[in-house]
This record gives structure tokens, sequence and C-alpha cells, in this order.
């Protein structure tokens, strides 16, 4: 399997974050990607290319055009107005509040598209996001060239960013963008499969009123996990989209007994759609040792998750979302892949 790797994605290392220790070292850092690249070297998995950098148009098919800009140009504007540190909001949407308006300021747009205090930009975190879109769109076009698998080694991830909000370590949606450019070349039907521990909100809202694009997603249950305010049983889709999306949100503590279960029903559900492709939001945050999560998947896991995956028998890619216990990130990841390659 090819792997594209972005050498850009280190031009985004956040600052920090605040958990309830107060503000600490960022979990969404650099090493992340490296280690993940040393494993698929190590295990001898395939090629590793550089993405080819795309048109913004591709990503606007997913993304409003104010929040792209904001991005793109919200590092300059910080530093015009004589500020050094992370680009970050003061306050967030919420109930009773202007949806209608957007503010012209910096501080305005940033309230108005960031939905929380954990996804600051910095001076060259924009080059990264650009890249990582494009390491998604270059190994799309490798299914659309006749791959039968590519792998996105993307960073930083974009599960959590919707069509016109971001948060969640999360930027621009990978996975959405790499799904809509498949769709754009042939694919009549795409599935994505979300095993990140936390809901995919920003793909679930991109795809909600959509039937051409389903949308399943195995995730901590939002009552107790991030992102909270998505991601519940009961959000099937709206419109033309009613009937695709399906959240399978589970009980912290959940271990690959449990896990399976959930993820062959989101399988089967998937195989009765019959897509033509197939993008999987791969996320290892549910193994035992994540700082941040609450499942008990092992190494072992990893692979049997990847060999049910391989029973769709589809062009598969996968794209690379979250993942915090840095030293095993590369095993769990990569067995994900080898399991799929074995399966
Ligand atoms: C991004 B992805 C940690 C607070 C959680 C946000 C988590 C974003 C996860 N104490 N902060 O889905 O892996
Ligand atoms: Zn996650």
């Amino acid at each position: 399997m090819e792997t594209i790797f972005n050498t850009q994605h280190a031009l985004h290392h956040s600052p920090g974050e605040l958990v309830g220790d107060g503000y600490v070292p960022a979990f969404e850092k650099p090493e992340r990607a490296e280690l993940i690249l040393a494993r698929v070297k190590e295990v001898g998995l395939g090629k590793v290319s550089a993405p080819i950098e795309h048109d913004l148009a591709d990503v606007l098919r997913i993304h409003d055009a104010g929040m792209v800009e904001l991005l793109r140009t919200a590092a300059a504007e910080w530093a015009a107005l004589g500020r050094t540190g992370p680009i970050a909001p003061f306050t967030w949407a919420t109930r009773g509040m202007r949806e209608d308006r957007i503010p012209r300021s910096l501080n305005g747009r940033l309230s108005y598209y960031c939905f929380d205090a954990g996804t600051p930009l910095t001076a060259t975190s924009w080059e990264a996001i650009k890249a990582s879109a494009d390491t998604a769109l270059t190994a799309a076009g490798r299914l659309i060239g006749g791959a039968g698998s590519a792998f996105a080694l993307c960073r930083p991830p974009g599960h959590h960013a919707g069509s016109d909000h971001y948060g969640g370590y999360c930027f621009l949606n990978n996975a959405a963008i790499a799904a809509q450019k498949l769709r754009d070349n042939g694919a009549g039907r795409v599935a994505i499969l979300d095993v990140d521990y936390h809901h995919g909100n920003g793909t679930q809202q991109i795809f909600y009123h959509r039937d051409d694009v389903l949308v399943v997603n195995l995730h901590g249950d939002p009552d107790s996990e991030y992102p909270f305010r998505l991601g519940y049983a009961d959000e099937p889709g709206a419109g033309a989209g009613e009937g695709f999306n399906l959240n399978l949100p589970l009980p912290p503590g959940t271990a690959w007994a449990g896990y399976e279960a959930a993820l062959r029903q989101g399988i089967a559900r998937i195989a009765a759609f019959a897509p033509d492709a197939l993008v999987v939001s791969l996320g290892v945050d549910t193994y035992k040792g994540d700082p941040i999560s609450h499942f008990k998947l092992d190494h072992d896991d990893y692979l049997r998750l990847g060999g049910i995956v391989k029973t769709l028998n589809k062009p598969t890619l996968f794209v690379m979302e979250g993942g915090y216990a840095v030293a095993e990130i590369g095993i769990n990841a990569v067995n994900v892949l080898s399991g799929f390659l074995g399966g």
C-alpha cells in the first residue's frame, strides 16, 4: 500500500491546550506523524510519496470560502496586530447568539468559525493544513488511478472540521475532501467509516443531507466524550440524507468484543449501501493506553479491525485522524493497514 506523507505537517505545532490540569502541551504534536512514518518504513508497507499540490477549488467543494480565507490569512492579520501568541477565539458560537452575521474583525471571525480552545493556529499552520488536505487528495488520486488502497498520512487531522466550523485539532476535513474528490471522479457512491475514538462531527455535518455519501461513525458516547454536541444514536441523516448517517456510540471501557459487534454492524450497513469506494477515518485513540480516551483496544485488535474492513472488498482510502499514545501510534495505525492487506 502506498503512503502519502507531507513533510510540511511539522509547520503546524500547537503550543498547548486547556485540560483539567490547566494549559498543557498539545496532545496533537508533530512526533505523531513521524512515528507512523517510521513504522510504515519498518514494516515495508510500500512506497512513500509526497503529496501533489492541488487547487484550492478541491477544498472549496467542502468548505465555506470565508472559513478557508480565515485559515489562510489569520496568521498575517494576527502579526499585523502585533500579536505573537497562538491564534484562537475569545468566544464560541452557542445558543442565543446571532448566526446570520459574520463579524469583519479577526477576533470576531475566529469566534464565528472556531468552536473550541484546543485548536490554535500559529504563524506557519496554514501550509501544514493545506498540505494535509493535499495528502488526502493525492491519495484519493491513487484510487482514481486504479489502486486498490492508499494511506493518506494526514496531519493535522480533519474529522471535527465541518463545512463552516473548525476545532478538535482539525481545520480542514481531509476525509470529506477526499470523498468528494472520489465522487467527482467517477465514484457514484462513497462510504466513510470513522473509527477514531471521537465522533467525526464535521464529517457528519458535511454529508448529513446527502444520500451519495454514507457516513458511519464508531465512537465514545458524546454524552461524556468530546465533542459532546453531536454523535448520538438518534441522528439518522435528514432530507435526502435520511438513513445515510449511522452513529454507533459506545460506553467508556469498551474493549474488542463490544467494539467488534458495533464494527460489524457498521460494516453491514456499508455493504448494503454498496459503495464504489470507501474512506476510513483512521484514528487509533481507541487504544487502551491513549491519554485522552477511554476504550480498551490492544495492538492485535487493530490487525483484526483492518481485516474486517477488508471484507467489504472495496477500493479503500485510509486517512489518518487521531491517536495520542505516541509511543504506540505507529504500531497501532500500521497494524490496521497490515490487517487490511492480510485480510
Ligand atoms: C481529535 B481527534 C483532552 C480534551 C479533548 C479535544 C480532543 C480532540 C480529538 N483532555 N480535546 O478526534 O482525535
Ligand atoms: Zn479522536
